[in-house]
């Protein structure tokens, strides 16, 4: 008897947490826009590995400086609905003779989820240190196609932004990163954008790609031709200590930082438009 009432109980509590599930996704529904997939980062440790790939390499080598890895340590959740993407120090991590290594986190939805067309959207806290810079963008494998377009995949950064500015960037890449490498890019300074958390946001139509933040229009274009192929969803942050990174012109010089810092994301989600 005990036994029967203790499954009793699980099977009620296991429908209680579904319906509750059932409600707030009914909730991210809008009269235009029907969720497909989303993550709320309600939970402690662990990232959802249903929904996320964490990639684990030398992201950033540098022959002569400190090399900038992904490493899963850095992707975790913080128990207060969070996603936390955390920039540090480590001890140096190949066999070079770099006096310290950097790690950062990463997480992407690649062989989990991905969609064509739709709206994209991400609530999240920029950080506040020099040296990196914290993306949030999709991607398909046939961004490295080189055919003079983007529709059979393009790199949609939906926001590139950084500790020690307030521009937030827009992008598009397509046709690899070689010779054939093409991109649109636009710059936006939106003072106040690094205190608190702020909504960036991409309408991928098709026939054109609109960017929002904190749901106001910020860009619009359809260079290369809009991308017809599925794309994952990256969460990413990087850290180079290259010359060609630590400059003004993009995340300057992690020498100057203060780590650990840290990008946080309140959630993740994804609408695909109702008929
Ligand atoms: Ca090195
Ligand atoms: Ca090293
Ligand atoms: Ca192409
Ligand atoms: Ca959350």
């Amino acid at each position: 008897m005990k036994k029967l009432l203790l499954i009793l109980a699980i099977s009620l509590f296991a429908i209680t947490c579904n319906s509750k599930t059932d409600v707030v996704i009914n909730d991210l529904d809008t009269e235009d826009w029907k969720l497909t997939w989303n993550d709320e980062f309600n939970g402690e440790g662990e990232v959802d590995l249903s929904k996320w790939e964490k990639p684990d390499f030398n992201r950033k080598n540098n022959n002569v400086g400190p090399d900038g890895w992904w490493l899963p340590e850095d992707s975790y959740m913080d128990g207060d609905g969070n996603l936390v993407i955390r920039a540090k120090k480590i001890n140096n991590r190949n066999d070079d003779n770099d006096e310290f290594d950097y790690s950062t986190g990463a997480i992407r939805s690649l062989g989990k989820f991905s969609q064509k067309f739709g709206k994209f959207e991400i609530r999240c806290k920029l950080p506040t240190q020099p040296g990196w810079w914290v993306a949030f963008w999709l991607f398909s494998p046939t961004v490295f196609n080189e055919n003079n377009s983007g529709e059979d995949g393009t790199e949609i950064d939906i926001m590139e932004g950084f500790g020690w500015n307030d521009t937030i960037h827009h992008a598009l890449h397509w046709d690899g990163y070689g010779e054939a490498h093409k991109s649109e890019v636009t710059k936006n300074d939106i003072p106040g954008i690094r205190e608190g958390f702020h909504t960036f946001t991409l309408e991928w139509n098709k026939d054109e790609y609109i960017w929002f933040v904190d749901g106001e229009e910020s860009w619009r274009s359809r260079a290369g031709g809009v991308s017809k192929v599925p794309a994952y969803v990256k969460i990413t942050a990087e850290l180079s200590t290259e010359p060609g990174a630590i400059g003004e012109w993009w995340a300057n010089n992690p020498a100057d930082g203060n780590f650990p810092d840290y990008y946080i994301i309140d959630y993740v989600r994804v609408w695909e438009r109702k008929k």
